[in-house]
């Protein structure tokens, strides 16, 4: 890997280079690119095993100790030189959906291994230790259950969830574990200890067009969006196509679509104002031209800023698709496949992340997140802050997905900068209540919760 360039005034720190940047996201997009399109480095294959390798790889070269964890994590250690023992951690995931883009998850990795670079250029040695993380498996487009390497990490998957939780194909996370070589039975040694962590933080594409909207470089999240997550099978008759007479068919296909329309129209209702509703998959069975279709797969996704409307939102939901299926004489199964709290990150960290971009002169807006991410699971343990940078036309989880490396260089230094201010402060502890890790949404003072303010 070519050194970082320096900058043209001498004597000020090296800043991110945008040619490395592009440079190391080129090589990651060559793993797992998809013929038909895209990139589709699922969690728990071998591409993705590949990336964590080729960035493993990178992280040994700026002569940090690399391990593989029980899930496969992939951990980058730098020591800090004082008794400050708890690490401060900054990284995300490299597993991408099917047919997805080159920057989700992506440039959160690069910009770790960027922000490690540049402490070594600038002979930079930290109080505290520093943890460079790629999260296994944070796309919940195979299983639906979403970031299970940083749900390891926090403690929120057991064992039984590894051998409940499956793909499409019936296929547990279990058994995809150990088609690549993990063992869920040492599920527990990914486990990190609340102590040994400070602080983390996130580097992430927007996926959505706030930030190009508003002309920022940097957007801080305030809140992420909560997920619930269905798996629904709608059992109906097949039959011939020609000899079954309307008023006798249970038509599978048929429902289907009813509840599909359903679920948009619940989610456009005013009082669910917020919400962003999907069905995203839908297998057809036998899916033939002559025969009446009798059964169909589908998954539904429920977004939310506030807890409340998810839960009303999603209640809703499973309600009209029951009451759909009994009135056309078809049975639903509907299974809860994943359900993630919204999160409010701290803002004590948030301000030390503003304060940096302030003295950078990086314009940022504060701003919710519709996407999830593992910041959110990892802010059930310690504070977590996302940093995020615009993506063109807010496109994401499409192969058309782009980020242009000046702006991911200017959120490297954003992370940079702020992990060299937090070792300085976090050295010196502020009140224990600066300390406070973040809180699942509730309402904030005033009574309102955080969507309720509109667009910021
Ligand atoms: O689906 C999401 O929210 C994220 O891209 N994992
Ligand atoms: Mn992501
Ligand atoms: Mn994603």
């Amino acid at each position: 890997m070519a050194k970082a360039s320096k900058r043209q005034r001498p004597g000020s720190p090296i800043d991110a280079d945008p040619r490395q940047l592009a440079e190391m996201i080129e090589k990651i997009s060559r793993i797992g690119a998809d013929p038909v399109a895209g990139i589709s480095r699922v969690g728990y294959t071998l591409p993705e095993r590949e990336a964590h390798e080729l960035v493993g790889g990178w992280l040994r070269d700026l002569g940090l100790a690399v391990e593989t964890d029980a899930v496969g994590n992939t951990i980058a250690t730098r020591p800090g030189k004082s008794v400050e023992t708890a690490a401060i951690a900054f990284g995300s995931h490299l597993d991408s959906v099917t047919h997805g883009g080159r920057f989700d998850g992506i440039v959160g990795v690069v910009a770790m291994v960027e922000a490690f670079r540049l402490m070594t250029a600038n002979h930079i040695d930290t109080r505290h230790p520093l943890r460079g993380v790629i999260f296994a498996c944070e796309e919940g487009a195979r299983f639906g259950e979403s970031s299970i390497g940083s749900k390891a990490i926090v403690g929120a998957l057991n064992e039984g969830d590894l051998s409940r939780i499956h793909d499409a194909d019936g296929h547990t996370l279990a058994e995809a574990m150990l088609d690549i070589g993990f063992e869920p039975s040492r599920l527990r040694e990914a486990r990190w200890n609340r102590a040994d962590i400070a602080a983390f933080i996130e580097i992430h594409i927007e996926q959505g067009s706030t930030l190009e909207a508003q002309s920022r470089s940097v957007g801080l999240v305030d809140v992420v969006s909560g997920s619930t997550r269905f798996r629904m099978t709608i059992l109906g008759s097949a039959g011939h196509t020609g000899g079954t007479p309307m008023q006798n068919r249970a038509d599978a296909l048929a429902a289907a679509a009813e509840v599909t329309l359903a679920v948009e129209s619940i989610a456009n209702q005013p009082s669910h104002r917020g919400v962003r509703a999907t069905v995203g998959s839908l297998d057809v069975y036998p899916n033939r031209i002559t025969i009446i279709p009798g059964r169909v797969d589908m998954s539904i996704d429920v977004r939310d800023l506030d807890p409340d409307r998810l839960r009303r939102a999603s209640t809703e939901i499973v309600n009209r698709a029951t009451a759909v299926c009994q009135r056309r004489g078809v049975t639903l199964n509907a299974e809860l496949i994943a359900d993630v709290s919204p999160v409010v990150l701290p803002m004590w960290l948030r301000e030390v992340v503003s304060q940096v971009c302030n003295k950078l002169g990086a314009g940022y807006c504060v701003m919710p997140s519709g996407a999830g991410h593992d910041a959110q699971i990892m802010a059930r343990i310690v504070p977590a802050a996302i940093i995020f940078v615009p993506c063109r036309g807010g496109a994401s989880h499409v192969p058309e997905e782009w980020a242009s490396a000046t702006d991911i260089a200017s959120g490297v230094d954003v992370l940079y900068h702020a992990v060299l201010k937090l070792d300085q402060i976090l050295s010196h502890p502020p009140d224990r209540h600066l300390q406070g890790v973040s809180c699942e949404v509730g309402p904030l003072p005033g009574g309102n919760t955080p969507a309720d303010d509109g667009p910021r």
